[in-house]
């Protein structure tokens, strides 16, 4: 178990170089709604109306794009002004699909007036009903001058999300209407970064001993259900073992069968898995058993445990001269 942990370590540290290696998009909301009305349309807020510098939604590095200073025009027609009246509210933005969100640009309204936003509160939610939403933190929209605004970034935890809630708690005074100039996301796709479970080779058994000479050998792989990650959350389907899926298949339909089980006892339901060491790549020099798949959300994970592989019908190490050994010695020159 401890020498699991110290490789989970290291996998964890890797795959976090990963996240800071590669780059983030640009990418613009598919779709945005608000309760807050339309005097100016929303969709100025997501079409790149009124940027100084265009860029490719969902391919234009966001770091680089940033760099190059865009500036949002104060023109009401490349902004979304909210009905007469209405200065509080929410815009629900739809990224089209599930996607890693670490930042939001936004320009603020720039008309050097008290329509511009001034604090939002930030969810985000894989459902359009924000179910299970993560809250991001509320976050202050500088004031921009009259002219033009700058992009201000706002940092959070990278999140998978495909709706993104701003919740509009208030502008710079206006009684009349609240305003926001555009609004662009940083993301990447889920599929760049697994998240990294625990499983279990051979639950039950510490020394996972595999026998490597037994194609019809049957290997049991448990994902492990634990604080952060809930193993019922697994499309068994999409889990793969070494290259090996699920052997044990339903006659009538093929699909593989899917088996939940508390296998450590702690009260909580893991995912059992089986798989065929022939369909592995598995050989008798491996020393540990990786396990990809993805969550019924479409989330990549993967985990490894160790496996010590063992060859069959080794000679038990005895002292030749016992009547075990001999016995061995018979039955091995009579096969
Ligand atoms: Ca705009
Ligand atoms: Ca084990
Ligand atoms: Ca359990």
């Amino acid at each position: 178990m401890k020498r699991l942990a110290l490789c989970l370590a290291v996998v964890t540290t890797l795959s976090g170089l990963a996240a800071h290696a590669f780059a983030t998009s640009t990418t613009s909301a598919q779709s945005a709604t608000t309760d807050m009305g339309e005097m100016f349309p929303l969709v100025n807020l997501i079409n790149q109306s009124g940027l100084s510098i265009p860029y490719t939604s969902g391919m234009t590095d966001f770091d680089a794009y940033l760099a190059g200073n865009p500036n949002h025009s104060s023109s009401l027609g490349n902004a979304w002004v909210s009905s007469f009246g209405t200065t509080t509210g929410q815009i629900d933005f739809d990224l089209g699909s599930v996607l890693v969100v670490d930042r939001i640009a936004v320009w603020n309204f720039s008309g050097g007036s008290t329509f511009s936003t001034k604090n939002i509160t930030v969810f985000a939610s894989q459902q359009s009903d924000f179910s299970g939403a993560v809250n991001l933190g509320t976050f202050k929209l500088n004031l921009p001058p009259p002219l033009v605004s700058q992009a201000q970034v706002i940092s959070f935890s990278s999140t998978n999300a495909r709706f993104i809630r701003f919740q509009i708690l208030g502008n710079y005074g206006a009684s009349t209407s609240t305003a926001l100039g555009e609004v662009a996301f940083s993301t990447y796709s889920t599929a760049q970064s697994p998240t990294l479970i625990e499983i279990d080779i051979k639950p039950k058994s510490d020394l996972n001993s595999i026998n490597c000479k037994n194609p019809k050998g049957v290997i049991t792989v448990a994902i492990l259900t634990t604080d952060d990650f809930d193993a019922t959350t697994v499309a068994h389907t999409t889990v793969s073992f070494e290259g090996a899926s699920e052997t044990h298949v339903n006659k009538k339909s093929g699909n593989p069968k899917r088996h939940e089980e508390d296998v450590d006892g702690d009260g909580d339901t893991d995912l059992v898995l089986h798989f065929r060491l022939g369909d592995t790549d598995l050989t008798c020099e491996s020393t540990q058993g990786a396990l990809t798949g993805e969550t019924f959300e479409g989330q990549a994970i993967e985990g490894a445990d160790d496996i010590s592989t063992v060859l069959p019908n080794a000679a038990p190490a005895l002292n030749p001269r016992s009547k075990l050994a001999t016995t061995w010695a018979r039955m091995k020159t009579q096969r």
